[in-house]
């Protein structure tokens, strides 16, 4: 990297400063259990400073009150630089949460066309206030018009299964739309957030627009989430953080969007073709390891398809390529933390307590590097799953996928809507009137036809129940950070 982030250090104000506390945090690498970087463990203190410097930079005007076609400038930059960087951020990005470094260059190519699609959001938002039509309000005396202004400092906290991207999701949009943010990645992965805010200074991006602190939920998460100079906090996690987050920003009156977890179910009827639907459940449920809110994590078979399509999915699963995640063509790699594996087996324990059928795995997969050491669990499948199960109601967050059977479309849509999660949801079928229909009936945000998972930055990504509120990407992740202005002039000569 051109701007080395230096070791150990919070970015705040366009300055890399060590935290108050002077506290640090290991940074494990998932597949070797070892430890190879510290990164800063931020407390109260330090979100004051970096809130401060935010409210500092919207308060100039530097940032909030220029064009969008001038942010955008900036956007195009660090996107032109991430794409310079990309392998080295690949190759951080990987020892830092597991993913196989395929994945994390894939991410870091959809990093850059972010911060390029919010650079022509930003764009276009001159154009959407400079062309705001009238609002016919029925009385020709008054002129009434919609003004979209940056919302002000806003509170970034994100997760660690795409830590740079989630950051991407939140960081563009914010940018693009005039707002200046403090952003907190998850202490699992926070050394790509750390490298933005080192592009950040090397694009010259005015200091204090982007600030980057790490450090613990409770350290450095919740003083952020609670503080009264935020605008607004916009949050991608568990449903349980989630909560927390929402209610320290109530608090304050201030609005925070939920990005949270889910249960997706994927519904395969019996006219599907079994290789198509074993290929996309594989995608659903396998990629980046299940450790995706909108992962494939129920699966809803016809009972005809049932038998040949666990069979070929079982030999698909065992076939999965497991090595060195930062050797090209792994498919499989660990878990982010000690943590997350533990979790995943324990709910592979209780699928088998609970009298649901392994197919596959559930253990450490053949292949895996390094002896015994790194968080590996192997694809694993549990046939016969019924809703009353852990497994088939409680988000997991691993490779671990729950099948079960149904026989009429009906019986199909009730069972993948029985769930206190509505993030996403897939049907794959010959029938093109059936996947509409279904598509209509599911309940959730986000529904895919004879496919799993694809993901643009120009469609809105969110869900509904436990799985949170909001939408991020496309038009309307550029509207959770813009406040509308009415703005009513009086037009006619007479007054009375
Ligand atoms: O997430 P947390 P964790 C789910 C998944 C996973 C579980 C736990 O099921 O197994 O969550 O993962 C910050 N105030 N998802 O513990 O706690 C934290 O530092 C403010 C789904 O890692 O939700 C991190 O930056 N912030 C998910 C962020 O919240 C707090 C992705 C997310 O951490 C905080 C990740 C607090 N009190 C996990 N406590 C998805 N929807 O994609 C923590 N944080």
């Amino acid at each position: 990297m051109a701007s080395p982030v230096p070791a150990r250090l919070l970015y705040i104000g366009g300055e890399w400063v060590a935290p108050v506390k002077g506290g640090s945090l290991p940074v494990i690498n998932p597949a070797t259990e070892k430890e190879f970087a510290r990164i800063p463990n931020a407390t109260s203190e330090d979100v004051d400073a970096a809130v401060a410097a935010a409210t500092a930079a919207f308060k100039s005007g530097h940032w909030s009150k220029t064009t969008g076609a001038y942010r955008a400038k900036y956007l195009r930059a660090i996107a032109t630089k991430l794409r310079e960087h990309k392998a080295v951020l690949a190759k951080t990005e990987t020892m830092d949460c597991g993913k196989p470094i395929d994945e994390a260059s894939w991410d870091m190519d959809d990093v850059a066309t972010c911060f390029d699609y919010y650079a022509g959001q930003a764009e276009a938002l001159d154009g959407r206030n400079a062309n705001a039509a009238a609002i016919d309000v029925g009385m020709s005396e008054f002129d009434v018009r919609v003004r979209r202004e940056a919302l002000g400092v806003v509170g970034l906290i994100t997760p660690w299964n795409y830590p740079l991207l989630m950051a991407a999701w939140k960081v563009a949009p914010a940018l693009a739309a005039g707002c200046t943010a403090v952003l907190k990645p998850s202490e699992l992965a926070s050394l790509t957030c750390l490298e933005l805010g080192a592009i950040a200074a090397e694009v010259g991006l005015p200091p204090g627009v982007l600030n980057v602190i790490t450090g613990t939920g409770p350290d450095a998460g919740a003083p952020l989430s609670a503080h009264k100079g935020l605008a607004k906090v916009a949050f991608t996690g568990s449903a349980a953080t989630g909560r927390l987050v929402a209610q320290a920003a109530a608090a304050n009156i201030r609005p925070a969007s939920m990005e949270l977890g889910g249960k997706s179910a994927l519904i395969v009827f019996e006219d599907a073709d079994v290789e198509k639907a074993v290929e996309w459940a594989m995608f659903g449920a396998f990629w980046t390891n299940g450790q995706i809110c909108s992962s494939t994590s129920r699966l809803l078979v016809h009972a005809d398809v049932e038998a040949a399509f666990l069979a070929q999915l079982k030999k698909r699963a065992e076939a999965i390529n497991v090595c060195d995640p930062l050797t090209e063509g792994c498919r499989l790699g660990p878990l982010v933390s000690e943590g997350q594996y533990r979790k995943v087996l324990s709910y592979v324990e209780a699928g088998k307590a609970e009298g649901a059928r392994l197919v596959t795995g559930g253990c450490r997969p053949a292949g895996a590097p390094g002896g015994s050491s790194g968080y590996w669990v192997a694809p694993t499948v549990f046939a016969g799953v019924k809703p009353s199960m852990r497994i088939w109601r409680e988000e997991i967050f691993g490779p671990v996928l729950s099948v079960a059977t149904f026989t009429t479309e009906a019986e199909a849509v009730a069972a993948a809507n029985d769930s206190e999660y509505g993030l996403a949801g897939a049907v794959i079928s010959a029938d093109p009137d059936r996947c509409k229909r279904v598509a209509e009936a599911l309940e959730c945000g986000i529904v895919w036809i004879n496919c799993s998972q694809p993901c643009f930055c120009y469609a809105p990504w969110g869900g509904i129940k436990n799985s949170g509120h909001g939408r991020e990407l496309g038009e309307w992740g550029l509207d959770n950070f813009l406040s509308v202005k009415q703005i009513t002039k009086y037009v006619s000569p007479d007054i009375w």
